[in-house]
């Protein structure tokens, strides 16, 4: 068992696969799952607003601190507790997608972006981010229930977005691992688990 666990955040546009594969990997690796805007009841709660088209339009900056309000929550109640225990958490969203959404897709500066992330999130990053890449038609071509208020932005927010994360991707390879999400699903499945084994150094080993 490893002494602190490992933060894996999956990350990408919207309808990419995220939630399919983030469950897929935390199940492969014996990971806690949980995403974000959400996790927590109070998270769950912030994100009901958040995505509710009733609060169209919502201001970019009220955006921002209502998901870092629900990470800051969700990282003291949950996250941190499980990798101070040992536990590794796999996270479907987490500040990549705050600066590919509100940085890179609303237009808020990248620093004032960043920097609030790490106000919020205690300098806490992910271990890796796992990039799950799919043009945004097909992306959108997956959705099979109503957009919800951020879905509903139009397509140049949704291509920036995409662009974003790429920027993001190639700026830290390190902590960086793309995949293609437009193959089918298990193969899908199997790029990640092989790409974050090799990135953690992690062998056959589950996490917790
Ligand atoms: N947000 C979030 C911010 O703006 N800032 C932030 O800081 C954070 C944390 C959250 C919203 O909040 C925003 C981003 C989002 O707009 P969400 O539910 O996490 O919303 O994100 P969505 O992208 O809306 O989630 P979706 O459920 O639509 O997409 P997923 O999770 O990427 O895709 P998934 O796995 O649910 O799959 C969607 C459909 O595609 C199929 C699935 O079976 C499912 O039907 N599918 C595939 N089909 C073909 N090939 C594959 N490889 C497939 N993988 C899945």
């Amino acid at each position: 068992m490893a002494a602190t666990g490992r933060l894996i955040a999956v990350e990408g546009g919207e309808g990419a696969g995220k939630s399919t594969q983030a469950a897929r990997l935390a199940a492969t690796l014996g990971a806690e799952l949980s995403r974000e805007p959400g996790g927590t009841p109070l998270g769950e709660e912030v994100r009901r607003l958040l995505l509710d088209p009733a609060f169209a339009p919502l201001g970019d900056r009220t955006e921002l601190m209502l998901m870092l309000a629900a990470r800051a929550e969700h990282l003291a109640e949950r996250i941190e507790p499980a990798l101070a225990a040992g536990r590794s958490v796999v996270v479907d969203r987490f500040q990549g997608s705050t600066l590919a959404y509100q940085g890179y897709g609303r237009g808020l500066p990248l620093e004032e972006v960043r920097l609030a992330c790490r106000l919020a999130a205690g300098g806490r990053e992910a271990d890796l981010n796992v990039l799950i890449d799919v043009p945004v038609d097909i992306g959108t071509s997956r959705r099979t229930a109503a957009p919800d208020r951020i879905e509903a932005a139009d397509g140049g927010f949704h291509e920036r977005v995409r662009q974003g994360f790429l920027a993001e991707a190639v700026g830290d390879p390190a902590r960086w691992l793309v995949v293609d999400g437009s193959a089918p699903p298990d193969q899908v499945a199997d790029a990640i688990a092989a790409g974050v084994r090799s990135r953690l150094d992690l062998g056959t080993a589950r996490l917790s």
